[in-house]
Order: C-alpha cells, then sequence, then structure tokens
C-alpha cells in the first residue's frame, strides 16, 4: 500500500499514477475511516477469516479486473468503477493478484489515491465518496467480502442530500458536507 494526494492537473489516463509526490499515511487514511492491513504471509487466509468473523463478513466472491478476464468491455467497465461514488455498506477489498488504485476523498474533499496490490486488504466505510481503477497493468485480481447480501449499487456523486448513510459519514468524521 502507498497513499498520497491525487494529480488533478495531470491529464494522463486514469490508470496513470497521478502522484502529485504528497505522501499520506495509514493514520491519515484511518481519519476518514479507511481501514488497512497488509496480510502477506502463510498465514493471510486465517487472518482475513479472523477479520471477517469479527465484523461478520458472512460471504465472500472473487472478482478479476483485466481485459483477459472481461474481454471487450474490460475498457467500459473501467470507466464505470472510476464513476465517483458511495455504497450504503462498506467496500472491503482483498487484493489476491496484480494491482490497482483505490481513491478516496479526504476531509477536505481532496483526492487520495491508494496503490494496492497483492497480500493488501482495505475497508472503505459505509458514505464515503471513492473511486476505483486498474493501473497501466491492467489486472487485478480481488477478493470481495460482504456481510449479507452485496449492497453493491454505487450511488453517484451527489447522491441524495438526505441520505442517511452519507449523512451518518459526514457526522462521524466531522467532514462539512
Ligand atoms: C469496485 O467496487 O470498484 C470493484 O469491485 C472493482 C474491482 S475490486 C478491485
Ligand atoms: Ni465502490
Amino acid at each position: 500500500m502507498r497513499a498520497y494526494v491525487y494529480d488533478n492537473q495531470d491529464p494522463a489516463d486514469q490508470r496513470a499514477p497521478h502522484d502529485l509526490g504528497i505522501e499520506k499515511t495509514q493514520a491519515d487514511l484511518e481519519k476518514v475511516g479507511v481501514l488497512y492491513w497488509r496480510f502477506d504471509g502463510e498465514d493471510a487466509l486465517d487472518k482475513i477469516d479472523q477479520v471477517a468473523k469479527e465484523r461478520s463478513y458472512k460471504n465472500r466472491d472473487t472478482i478479476v479486473v483485466s481485459p483477459d478476464a472481461m474481454g471487450p468491455i474490460y475498457e467500459e467497465k473501467v470507466k464505470s468503477f472510476f464513476a465517483e461514488h458511495l455504497h450504503e455498506d462498506e467496500e472491503i477489498r482483498y487484493i489476491l493478484d496484480g494491482s490497482g488504485y483505490f481513491d478516496v476523498r479526504d476531509q477536505g474533499d481532496v483526492w487520495i489515491r491508494i496503490y494496492m496490490d497483492k497480500g493488501d486488504m482495505i475497508i472503505l466505510p459505509a458514505g464515503i465518496y471513492h473511486r476505483f481503477t486498474t493501473d497501466e497493468n491492467n489486472y487485478i485480481k480481488a477478493m470481495r467480502l460482504f456481510k449479507e447480501e452485496p449492497k453493491w449499487t454505487p450511488l453517484n456523486r451527489p447522491v441524495a442530500s438526505d441520505n442517511k448513510y452519507r449523512s451518518e459519514y459526514v457526522s462521524s468524521y466531522n467532514l462539512t458536507s
């Protein structure tokens, strides 16, 4: 994992690094409710199972995002993952192979880019605005965990002003809107 401020001025493809050169720490991510672990030893699966048990994640599946796995809809999919959105549940991902970027908004609405590769696990809280993209290698394999039925419907920004999950997120993390 490596986190840094996203360079909005850089006109390159979304899959380029867009690295403004300002590092962010795991503590910075925790300020907006983003949790991170690295599980890359032989006991990685046990560690994931432990987090899943503690947080009541009952279900999981595996997704591969690549031109090989997705065929002609790959480019379209990559663009749709990159639309700024939130979910009414946590987004939990463990990277099994390859790499990619999760971008999250900080308290000042600045994009923080989080580079994730094999062994990285992340939880984005319900209500946080975020987006995802593959990187220039165009390949990521991830485990997706969820509590009951997946509530993955992305709600694109802006969501309704009375959205309960957004309001709860905003008040929990002292954001202004
Ligand atoms: C998401 O929520 O954007 C995805 O599931 C993308 C693939 S997971 C690396
Ligand atoms: Ni999402």
